[in-house]
């Protein structure tokens, strides 16, 4: 990057929720395409009611980012009916493949999975979702010690995650008291055909430094959405919203699986109500993308993405950047 500290990516349409990952030496983004549907606010979410998926590459940091126009649309989606919400994408043998939550025709979110032979698309979709998967924001991550990929997920609120508290789907919508232990995201093996899960679904634990896991109240520190892994010098980092306080955490550990402890705060918030990010590394230097809602004035689900350099501390600490930050 120049002198700026953040990079705005792209400005012709709203996006958000970049994944990004470097494919074939290029960078390659995943994000949500934010529309004005014109579905009235809720805490819901309902408003983000996003239709389609762009995928965006660049050649360097500093470099043109192309728009490789539509890869996937929620119309030729089998079982999908609305709100195509933050995806991302990973490759196995040559083909090339793309996680996407989306609401079924009962309104509840699953994880489906779109298979193409490029990384910009376009996807073809699965004629169903992923077989145990439920609630939003799938992140595929490459194990580099085992060469495993591994699906996280969920989302609270309207993310759904919260209905499923006893294991299995159920209306209530109820959180768990603030001094009971914080609901988890969620974590499975993928098989090595990328399309189906290799195992049950498991909780990802974050602990305190004192090893005790954070509670349902601890609203500054606990899991809502926006699940992210990578490593870092032989560390798994966890990364992660804190949803409604709007900050973006890390928790480390030192397998796939967790427990992870919980380690500070990536980012500040931001303009806007959501903040959602990837990390990635690119020619030995490392990146945060996330989003905020500056170009649209503010408007919580029109947004824009951005990339701004990340820099860890000796003790494997990462610096926080100030969310406001030009
Ligand atoms: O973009 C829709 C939702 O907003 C995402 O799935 C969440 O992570 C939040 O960014």
């Amino acid at each position: 990057m120049g002198n700026e500290k953040i990079r705005h990516l792209v400005k012709h349409i709203y996006t958000a929720d970049p994944s990004a990952h470097v494919f074939n030496n290029k960078i390659y983004i995943y994000p949500s395409h934010d529309i004005d549907a014109g579905i009235p606010f809720n805490d819901n979410g309902d408003h983000f009611g996003m239709q389609d998926y762009h995928v965006f590459s660049m050649e360097a940091i500093d470099g043109e980012v192309i728009d490789h126009g539509n890869a996937l649309d929620v119309a030729d989606v089998p079982w999908a009916k609305r709100q195509m919400w933050a995806p991302d994408a990973a490759t196995r043998d040559g083909k090339y493949y793309l996680y996407f939550p989306a609401k079924d025709e009962n309104d509840i979110f699953y994880i489906g999975v779109a298979i193409g032979d490029r990384p910009e698309g376009p996807f073809i979709p699965e004629a169903k979702p992923i077989e145990g998967s439920f609630s939003i924001d799938p992140a595929v991550f490459l194990d580099p010690k085992s060469g495993s990929h591994y699906l996280y997920f969920g989302g609270l609120w309207g993310g759904q995650l919260q209905r499923y508290k006893t294991g299995k789907y159920e209306e209530d919508d109820s959180e768990p008291n603030d001094h009971a232990p914080a609901l988890c995201a969620k974590v499975a093996k993928l098989k090595d055909d990328m399309l189906s899960l290799d195992e049950e679904v498991k909780d990802l634990l974050i602990v305190d430094k004192f090893g005790n896991p954070l509670k349902a109240g601890d609203h500054n520190r606990r899991f809502f959405e926006a699940a992210w892994m990578h490593v870092y010098n032989g560390t798994y980092y966890f990364s992660y919203s804190t949803g409604n306080t709007h900050l973006l955490c890390y928790a480390t550990g030192d397998n796939p699986y967790g427990p992870f402890t919980y380690r500070g705060v990536i980012m500040t918030p931001v303009v806007g109500w959501t903040t959602h990010h990837s990390i990635c590394e690119f020619e030995g230097k490392w990146y945060l993308f996330h989003h905020d809602s500056k170009l649209s004035g503010g408007v919580t689900h029109l947004r824009s993405i951005k990339i701004a350099e990340i820099k860890y501390r000796e003790d494997g600490s990462i610096e926080t950047l100030d969310g406001m930050m030009e």
